[in-house]
């Protein structure tokens, strides 16, 4: 058995006006509650330091600079990071990073149970748009804000396995657990922030919400064997809902813990890395079964060619 508990700390809304320091206050008392619990490992959300901010509008780059974090750790989350270290648990969670050279990224760090980061991940799927959109309910402007990640899908070996990370929108998509089941992940931890309504089909909300969100991670799980953590930043965010729901999956797809509010919540299980193994070794042996001469499509075409008509 390798087992590592994990704690999936949800975060309940963040409103605009909040500051990092009292965000990390919060995460720092889930992380007590999950310290009580025996966690190794704490997973918290996508930009899980600051109010989900590309919902806003803004032309001033300066004004947007403000939502990013220069440095990793820095003042206001040096706090998390020591008591991280106190307790000995790894940790991952999601901020919008600007780089020395001027990049702006949607990031999520893994630390070891030292408080040292092993591993980051930029954002590669981008949803939303660059520009005020009038057609929309509300603005989604990840695409103006943000670039592309340039990390690929790495995974990192710490706390006695391999772990992967993606971000939200990320996990939609089978490719990136294809790409980290490729080199052999055991565990894939994920914040997420999603609207509770689709801002482009109102009538898409809640159940179907969280039905699609657990589709993509439970069948990424499934189909390489792999854990996946999916955490939540929920509630209403002055006046714009974010769905709840986050969860602990196993290997075989199924959902093992799951929060039941839209606050501040923490998921706890003890996940057996050891339970990827079958899964790795049988229907998804990729060495044996895999047929990479029919998979082109997927790396040399983005968009969808239909077959000339007759
Ligand atoms: N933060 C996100 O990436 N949100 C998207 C929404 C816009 C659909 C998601 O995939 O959950």
């Amino acid at each position: 058995m390798r087992t590592v508990t994990v704690a999936g700390a949800q975060l309940g809304p963040i409103q605009k006006a909040e500051s990092r320091e009292q965000v990390v206050a919060r995460m720092i008392d889930l992380m007590d509650q999950a310290k009580a619990k025996g966690a190794d490992l704490i997973v918290y959300p996508e930009l899980a330091l600051t109010t989900f901010f590309p919902r806003w509008y803004m032309e001033d780059q300066a004004e947007v600079d403000k939502w990013f974090e220069k440095e990793m750790p820095n003042a206001a989350t040096q706090p998390l990071f020591d008591r991280a270290k106190e307790y000995g648990m790894g940790m991952s969670f999601g901020y919008a990073e600007l780089t020395p050279d001027g990049h702006h990224f949607n990031t999520s760090i893994l630390t070891d149970k030292t408080g040292r980061i092993v591993g980051k991940y930029r954002k590669t799927h981008l949803p939303g748009h660059a520009e005020f959109d009038t057609e929309r309910a509300f603005q989604h402007l990840e695409k103006r804000y943000f670039e592309p990640g340039d990390t690929g899908f790495p995974v990192f070996r710490t706390m006695g396995g391999i772990f992967g990370m993606c971000i939200c929108n990320d996990r939609r998509w089978p490719e990136v657990y294809r790409v980290m089941g490729l080199q052999g992940v055991e565990m894939v931890v994920l914040g997420y922030n999603t609207p509770s309504v689709n801002s482009q089909k109102g009538e898409e909300a809640g159940d179907k919400r969280i039905f699609h969100s657990n589709l993509s991670m439970q069948a990424g799980a499934y189909q390489n064997s792999t854990w996946v953590v999916g955490i939540a930043k929920a509630g209403s965010e002055d006046g714009h809902p974010l769905m709840g729901g986050s969860v602990i999956i196993n290997p075989d797809g199924e959902i093992m813990a799951q929060a039941k509010t839209e606050d501040d919540e923490l998921i706890v299980h003890a996940c057996d890395l050891d339970d990827t193994i079958f899964g790795k070794e049988t229907i998804f042996n990729f060495a044996k079964h895999r047929r990479i001469e029919h998979y082109g499509l997927i790396t040399s075409q983005v968009g969808v060619v239909v077959p000339p008509e007759k």
